[in-house]
């Protein structure tokens, strides 16, 4: 049996589903943990699924603190939903233990895992076809910012120092083109100047931060569509998930990173940029669904950043994934040579047209302050 078969097979044994394994295969589109669907067999009932992720040992270096913090997190939700008439079955994710007890499970390899059973009856997409599935997204990213309001915020670890710290992600871009381990720079360059030309930009939101303008709050800090199950039935918005990265930060963050990835009609890593473009009225329908969820929680000074947020989480993302292509895809998956690179051009398109509509966005979040 190849090593990572009987890792699987290691993995499977350490958990208790129940029932009979039938098979466990890989799933869905994340960039990180190595996700995996298993389906099993009971006797009276049909197929019951889980879903079963190793998590990433390049982004994660702590799994006892990460687990702790989705732990806390997830029993959080569930008595706010409970509270609220809610399906904590169906609304928030639950950690299955493995049988030691542990919170997740240490295989011979050292690999770290985690098992949740799969919230079915919900779809999740890739693409916001519409503005009413885009809308959705933000309501449910929206109301799970307001129900974590009184979470514990010093309680949380942070899973990945400096995550959103668009200084020091400038200060690691900087230093991976100096290193240039692999010699790929030369074949960056516009992509390494747009970074340069925009690096006052890279302190707008921290300087407003430590100015004091903007609170700290819990954010999920991931928020693309796809870390959000919709009802397959009703298309709206059920269950966050994705919760590695819940950490303290701002509000324009979770903001932007839905803007990043789902006001536009391409993929991340499309190759034909005249296919990316900003889709201004996907920005108009998340941004009054989003903060509908938020229920009017949010300050005037937030609602006026929130066009920064869209701006430093692409600008960022681009900027991460140029890092990453330069020290040789280590951190997000990649399934092709140059895929890295892709993204990166994609994020940078982005962050141009959205200077380019930048009075339109501006109006729009207008409408809503107080
Ligand atoms: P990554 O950090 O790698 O993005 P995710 O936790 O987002 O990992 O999981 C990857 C994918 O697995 C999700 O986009 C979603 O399709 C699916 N998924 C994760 N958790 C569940 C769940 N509890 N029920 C159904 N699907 C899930
Ligand atoms: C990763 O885990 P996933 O695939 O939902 C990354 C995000 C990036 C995103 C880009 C923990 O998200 O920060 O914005 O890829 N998650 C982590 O698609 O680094
Ligand atoms: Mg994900």
């Amino acid at each position: 049996m190849a090593q990572a078969e009987q890792t699987l097979h290691e993995v499977l044994e350490a958990f208790d589903f129940g029932a009979p394994v039938v098979r466990a295969i890989r799933y869905g589109c994340g960039h990180i943990n190595d996700t995996f669907v298993v389906h099993t067999q009971p006797e009276d009932r049909c197929c019951r699924r889980f879903i079963l992720q190793r998590m990433s040992s390049a982004a994660f270096k702590r799994p006892d603190q990460l687990m702790d913090n989705i732990i806390g997190v997830t029993e959080f939700l569930g008595r706010e939903i409970e509270k609220h008439g809610g399906s904590r079955s169906r609304e928030a994710i639950e950690v299955i233990r493995p049988r030691n007890g542990e919170p997740y499970y240490t295989d011979s390899q050292g690999g770290a895992w985690r098992l949740y059973p799969f919230v079915e009856g919900t779809v999740c997409h890739q693409a916001a076809d519409t503005p009413e599935l885009f809308a959705a997204s933000g309501r449910a990213f929206g109301r799970f910012q307001r129900m974590l309001a009184d979470y514990p915020a010093d309680t949380l670890y942070e899973t990945i120092p400096h995550f959103h710290d668009t200084e020091d992600r400038l200060a690691k871009f900087k230093a991976a083109v100096a290193a240039d381990k692999l010699g790929r720079v030369k074949e960056c360059q516009p992509e390494i100047d747009f970074v340069l030309a925009r690096e006052k930009d890279c302190s707008v939101a921290l300087n407003a931060l430590r100015a004091g303008k903007l609170p700290l709050r819990v954010t999920h800090n991931d928020t693309k569509l796809n870390n959000v199950l919709m009802d397959e039935t009703t298309g709206e918005g059920i269950c966050i998930i994705d919760l590695d990265t819940v950490m303290p930060g701002l509000v324009l963050y979770d903001f932007g990173d839905s803007i990043r990835f789902g006001a536009n009609h391409s993929a991340e890593d499309e190759t034909d940029l005249s296919k990316v473009n900003l889709d201004v009225d996907l920005f108009s329908a998340y941004t009054a669904a989003f903060l509908e969820g938020t229920g009017g929680s949010l300050s005037n000074t937030e609602i006026e950043y929130l066009p920064w947020g869209a701006k430093l989480m692409t600008l960022e993302c681009g900027m991460r994934f140029l890092t990453d292509h330069l020290e040789g895809d280590t951190y997000f998956h990649i399934s092709r040579e140059g895929q890295n690179l892709d993204r990166c051009r994609t994020q940078f398109k982005l962050v141009a047209d959205m200077e380019k509509h930048w009075n339109e966005l501006e109006t729009i979040v207008k409408q809503y302050q107080k």
